[in-house]
This record gives structure tokens, sequence and C-alpha cells, in this order.
């Protein structure tokens, strides 16, 4: 009826169905019932109102068949749910990073990546952190979705089962651009994911990092775009060398892009802001970035102009 595509997926679904189709026969069940009782009910001429005191009968039918009910939903809630907290020892490992607004997969040794690429049929543990805010990381065709809360270690596992590309969200309301908090998790077959793995290690473990992959990695281009459209911040194309018309206190001045007013628009943005967006939107890197990696970005974006 549904396609899961975990382990976890079948017991979720069964909780899920039961519950609905509870829901779904009551209210039918109930509603039906008071239309009937309004109608038969209804005041009519002659008749004589009587007293009724209790029923055991009914006390009894509407105490047990309720009580069955709940207790089969705490069943299936149990066996489908209580799974989701034994992770087996030989799951593999992979940190999921949340931010302001974005998704990154640590598979360790510094390779990080913005999509969830992995084995099928392999066990997986994805261990939730937040660098910022309160998100929550949902994979729905995995039926799995657990908060990620900064300075709180969750976690969550499962076995993804088909091969596939699947959505994966933020499910708690993490400011402006959660609703663009958006990645995907790639299933492919060993060979497939092996080939991924090693082509990843190489290309990461070049000496100089690329100055795409520092905005990539950073979230950077979640409000930056590279190709001059215009999104909460400024595009990135066309920046490098040219002129800015900035508000800096209380004026408006014109500088130039170089490479010094690009380390001040990322350490300390508010201190410059680009005539046409607002102020505090765009916190500082001053932490993340080293001077360094600033350098490469500033050379990245002369080759975007
Ligand atoms: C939450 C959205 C957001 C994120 C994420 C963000 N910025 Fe910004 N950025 C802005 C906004 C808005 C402005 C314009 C206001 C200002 O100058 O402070 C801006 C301005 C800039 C400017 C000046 C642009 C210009 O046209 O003069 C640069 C350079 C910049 N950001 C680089 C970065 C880099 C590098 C990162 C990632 C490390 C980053 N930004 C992350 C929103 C963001
Ligand atoms: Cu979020």
């Amino acid at each position: 009826m549904f396609t899961g595509a975990s382990n976890l997926a079948d017991g979720v679904d069964r909780t899920f169905v039961f519950i609905f189709s509870v829901a779904f026969i009551f209210i039918i069940g109930i509603t039906a019932f008071m239309i009937y009782t309004v109608i038969h009910f209804s005041r009519k001429k002659g008749n004589e109102a009587k007293q009724f005191t209790g029923s055991v009968k009914l006390e009894i039918i509407w105490t047990v068949i309720p009580l069955i009910l709940v207790m089969m939903m705490f069943y299936y809630g149990w066996v489908g749910f209580a799974p989701m907290r034994k992770v087996p020892a030989d799951a593999m490992k992979i940190t999921a990073i949340g931010r302001m607004w974005q998704w990154e997969f640590d598979y360790g040794n510094g390779m990080k990546s913005t999509e969830l690429v992995l084995p099928v049929n392999k066990p997986v543990r994805v261990a939730l952190k937040s660098e910022d805010v309160n998100h929550s990381l949902f994979i729905p065709a995995f039926r799995v979705k657990e908060d990620v809360i900064p300075g709180y270690d969750n976690y969550l596992w499962f076995v993804p089962t088909f091969i596939g590309e699947y959505e994966i969200l933020c499910t708690e309301y993490c400011g402006l651009l959660h609703s663009s908090m958006l990645s995907k998790a790639r299933i492919l077959n060993q060979a497939d994911y092996d080939n991924w793995f090693n082509d990843f290690k190489t290309k990461v473990s070049q000496p100089e990092p690329d100055g795409y992959l520092l905005l990539r990695n950073n979230g950077c281009i979640a409000c930056h775009s590279l190709d001059g459209s215009k999104l909460v911040g400024p595009s990135l194309k066309g920046l490098f060398g040219n002129e800015r018309i900035v508000t800096s206190g209380n004026s408006q001045i014109t500088v130039k892009a170089d490479e010094k007013y690009i380390l001040n628009s990322i350490y300390d943005p508010d201190s410059q802001v680009v005539s046409g967006f607002s102020k505090g939107l765009m916190k500082s890197y001053k932490e993340l970035l080293k001077e360094s990696d600033i350098k490469s970005i500033a050379a990245y974006l002369k080759t975007l102009n």
C-alpha cells in the first residue's frame, strides 16, 4: 500500500494505518449516530420525558472496547517504534549537521557532503548536530524524523532497503529559509557507492580548498546565488573588483569590492550593508572561516566576473 524505503517503514505504516482506520470508523460511526439521534429523539408533541439512571452494560462496553483499541495502538506503536532506538553494532557512522539553512553529512576524516549518499541494505547511524538553532531531520520515505538540537546528542538509524533518490527536509521551523532547507538521500548499490566514496575522497583530499566548496559547505549559497539572481543576499556574480554602495553607520558610501571588502563582509556583515538589503540577516563567519579560506573564496569570486 505504501512505499517505505527502509527497514523501519513497515512498523510505522502499520501503526499509522491502524490509528487512522480506528479514527475513520469512529468519525463515521459517531456522526451517523448523532444524525440518527437528532432525528429520532427530536421533540415531538405528546411525548413524555423519561428518567434514566446508569447502565452497567453500557459502561462496560464503552470502557472495554476503547481499552482494547488503545492497547492495540500501544502495541503497534511499541513494536514499530522501539527498534528505532536499537542501533545495530555494525552500523556505519555518519554525522548530520543542521545549520541555517542547509544540511551537511560528515563521513569522518574531513569528508563532508551536502547529500546523504549510502549503500543499500547497510545499517547506518546518523548522529544529529546543530550549529545554531533547533532543526529536525526528516526523511519521509524512510519514516525517520528526529530533532536536531544544539548541545544535545540525538541520533537516528535505519537500513535503506531500495536504491533510489529520496527527499530530505527540515521539519522544525528554523527561520527565514526553513522551507528551502532541503537535501537528497541517494541510495546506491555497493559498487556505485564505493565509486562515489573513492571519487569523493580524492576530491576532498586535494590540498587547496576550493573557494566554491567553502561557499557550498558553509551554506553561503542558500542566500547568495552565483548566477546573478537575487536571493536573501546579493548575488556573488560580478562582485569582485566592482563598486558597491553600502550603508556604513549612518552614511552611504561607495566602496570597491576588493579582498579587504570581502573579508569585512564575511567577518562583520553589519558594518557595511549593501544597499537594497537588510542588516542582521547574515551572521559573522569569523569563528568558522580562516583568513586563508577567505582568500580562496575571493579567488573563486574573481572567476565569476
Ligand atoms: C542568511 C543568509 C546569508 C548567508 C547564509 C550568507 N550571507 Fe552573505 N549576505 C547576506 C545579506 C542579506 C547580505 C547583504 C547585507 C550585508 O551586506 O550585510 C550579504 C552580504 C554579503 C557580501 C557582500 C556582498 C556584496 O554584494 O557586496 C559577501 C561578500 C557575503 N555576504 C559573503 C558571504 C559568504 C562567503 C557566506 C558564507 C560563508 C555568506 N555570505 C553567507 C546574507 C547571507
Ligand atoms: Cu532547519
